[in-house]
């Protein structure tokens, strides 16, 4: 369908509607990194493997344990401009072969903690995690700062490591839009954005007669 002699108002009102739906209709799942195919993540926090997050759900499925002979887990993940990380969630096929597993994260593109802990006062946060995390969030406790806003673009760095055999580990982070900043508008032009695109008459038609657009075509 063509629209033709909409008014300049109204055609920002439709582009900044069109625009959201683009971003919406981009979120997709994807894995960003399995070890069953890439490879072992990096065994050191200062060149820990980049990973790049974008909309939608990302998942890293990997493997880790026995510690003590150095196989531990780092990668660092870059969260897009204008994109926000809202959980990270524990997959399904996640198991502990102790009590617990560990994961901590830091800010920046490196973990510089030791693995003994020297420098812990760096990281974002951590915590030990047993199977009754499985399916649940983990972002309150790696970065507790930003609970509710969910976390903003940047570079962050993950460590993950099991003292106990190798375990499979699985990671969703859920990445989604930031809040965009809204196109000033009048009233009567937004909401009739808002009609055109969802079908829904939200306005009169009598009082918004002359605002209308001339449709050709179909
Ligand atoms: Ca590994
Ligand atoms: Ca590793």
């Amino acid at each position: 369908m063509t629209l033709v002699g909409m008014s300049p108002v109204l055609k920002t009102a439709m582009t900044a509607c069109v625009l959201a739906g683009c971003l919406a209709s981009n979120a997709h799942a994807s894995v960003v990194w399995d070890e069953t195919t890439q490879g072992d993540l990096s065994n050191s926090g200062l060149t820990p493997t980049p990973l790049l997050l974008s909309l939608g759900i990302n998942t890293v499925r990997g493997s880790t344990g026995n510690a003590g002979d150095g196989e531990r887990d780092y990668f660092s993940f870059t969260v897009p401009t204008g994109a926000t990380v809202t959980s990270i969630l524990v997959r399904p096929e996640s198991s502990v072969s102790g009590s617990s597993s560990f994961v901590a994260m830091q800010a920046g593109p490196q973990v510089t903690v030791m693995p003994t802990g020297v420098g812990i006062e760096n990281l974002m946060g951590f915590l030990h995690y047993g199977n009754d995390r499985v399916g649940t969030d983990l972002l309150p406790d790696l970065a507790f700062a930003y609970r509710d806003t969910g976390l903003p673009s940047g570079i962050y760095s993950l460590w993950i490591q099991e003292t106990g055999g190798v375990v499979p580990y699985g990671l969703d982070f859920e990445v989604t839009p930031s809040s965009v900043t809204p196109v000033p508008l009048p009233a009567p032009f937004a909401l009739l954005a808002c009609g055109l695109l969802a079908g829904v008459a939200c306005v009169r038609r009598g009082s918004l007669s002359s605002a209308m657009p001339t449709y050709s075509g179909a």
